[in-house]
């Protein structure tokens, strides 16, 4: 099923005229924000020199490091009344990365989502409860305004109260659900706590984290789903970027909205097909917001097989990332946030260690924390007003709930070469 047929089956000629029209709108475009003026300058780029689609390998990467240097509106090519949303996400350090959208925008995107929707069967008869956050996280509205334009019944429920998400499922009739994978494994448990077996339900739209073959039979079995895999990132929209189809067998990237490289994170070169590496994206229908080359840091690989359901290269599942970034409960975490949290608290030191498991199909995250020799009477009992700082500063910077083990000076270890502070314990996938 199509969304847009005549787009989504372009045969390859056509498709790849239309990429480097774009790409070369997107080159001019990029040219009103003074980070890539000067960058195209100093690398002595000019729109004549992107001529073909491999011109592209010429354009230097942009990082996320880029895009917070730039907070929080320096990578916006359109006067801020030509803005008509901004969603964030987390940063590296203490600020989080601003992504804005004119109107257009918008509507691309949720035309993206309208395709993704279709293309697994998904009409106007079902009725979607959309389970993520809906403040600056872009999952909520941005599946929230695809299902309306699929024209589907949609139920803002967002997150938490899993009982009445429940209860709503039953008495909605609701037919598609969208949240995390480890927020379904959850509510998979809690409707069986409660004896009921979600009937009406058909198809899952999982994603925002990575997950496994194994999570996907899991929650099938337990929901009476078809389970999909859906990736996005913020600075690419959000979700939508691509998606699987009825094989489920790797990922669609909309082609004519992504140019899509992997690359060799090391070396920064282009790998072959079947090969993984980093998935580096150029937008190619970006207005607010356009990016070159950006470096999404998510392992993949293009895969050497088409699909029997339409054209277009796919990528396989997420599997890693290639730097330190966590991904807790569908939030992106980096380490160097956690130690920018703590270093403004002077009570204590830059001494942690963060642990992750998975309890009850869900991310927990802990944070052990050495208290500073000065503040440190000898008795770890008087330290709860402390504790309790620590984890409302983690939650107000994270935006997530994490348990904090305040330990004695000198402690927790030490490391000679490179650190790891970070122990992530979930089952690997
Ligand atoms: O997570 C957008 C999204 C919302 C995707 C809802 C799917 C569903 P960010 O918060 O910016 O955006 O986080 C993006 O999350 O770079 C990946 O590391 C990870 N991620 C997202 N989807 C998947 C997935 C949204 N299906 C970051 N598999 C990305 C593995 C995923 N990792």
């Amino acid at each position: 099923m199509f969304w847009n047929k005549k787009i989504e089956t372009l045969n390859n000629k056509d498709l790849q005229e239309l990429q480097l029209k774009r790409l070369k709108k997107t080159f001019a475009q990029v040219q009103h924000v003074d980070f890539y003026k000067k960058r195209l300058a100093e690398a002595g780029l000019k729109a004549s020199s992107i001529k073909t689609l491999d011109d592209i390998t010429k354009i230097p990467f942009t990082k996320k490091q880029d895009l917070r240097d730039g907070y929080p509106f320096g990578f916006f090519a359109v006067p801020l009344k030509k803005i008509v949303r901004i969603h964030t996400t987390s940063g590296t350090t203490g600020k989080p990365t601003v992504v804005g959208y004119t109107r257009k925008d918008l509507d691309t995107w949720s035309d993206l989502i309208a395709r993704n929707m279709t293309m697994v069967g998904i009409t106007e008869d079902d009725v979607f409860q959309n389970m993520v956050n809906y403040g600056m996280f872009t999952g909520g509205l941005g599946f929230h305004y695809g299902a309306e334009k699929v024209g589907m019944t949609v139920i803002p429920s967002a997150t938490g109260n899993t009982k009445r998400q429940i209860e709503m499922i039953n008495d909605f009739g609701v037919t598609t659900i969208h949240c995390t994978p480890s927020y379904a494994m959850h509510l998979s448990e809690v409707a069986e706590e409660m004896g009921t077996n979600l009937d009406s339900l058909k198809t899952g739209l999982f994603g925002a984290e990575p997950w496994s073959e194994s999570v996907r039979k899991t929650l099938e079995r337990r929901l009476g789903v078809t389970a999909y895999d859906s990736y996005g990132l913020s600075e690419l929209f959000g979700p939508g970027v691509a998606f699987e189809c009825k094989e489920r067998d790797g990922l669609h990237i909309w082609h004519d909205a992504y140019l899509v490289e992997i690359i060799d994170p090391r070396t920064g070169e282009q790998v072959g097909d079947g090969e993984r590496g980093e998935l580096v994206v150029t937008p190619l229908v970006k207005e607010a917001m356009p990016l070159l080359r950006y470096r999404t840091g998510d392992v993949t690989m293009l895969m050497e097989d088409g699909c029997l359901c339409r054209r277009g290269q796919k990528i396989a599942r997420i599997t890693g990332r290639s730097d330190d970034m966590l991904v807790i409960r569908g939030i992106n975490v980096f380490p160097s946030q956690i130690e920018h949290v703590l270093l403004k608290i002077p009570e204590v030191g830059n001494q942690f260690m963060v642990y992750v498991d998975r309890v009850n199909h869900l991310d927990e995250m802990t944070v052990e924390v050495e208290i500073n020799r000065e503040h440190f009477s000898g008795e770890l009992a008087d330290l709860t007003n402390l504790q309790k700082k620590v984890v409302k500063e983690l939650r107000d910077a994270l935006e997530l709930r994490t348990t904090v083990k305040l330990v004695e000076p000198g402690s927790l270890p030490r490391f000679e070469g490179k650190s790891k502070r970070v122990i992530d314990r979930r089952e690997a996938i």
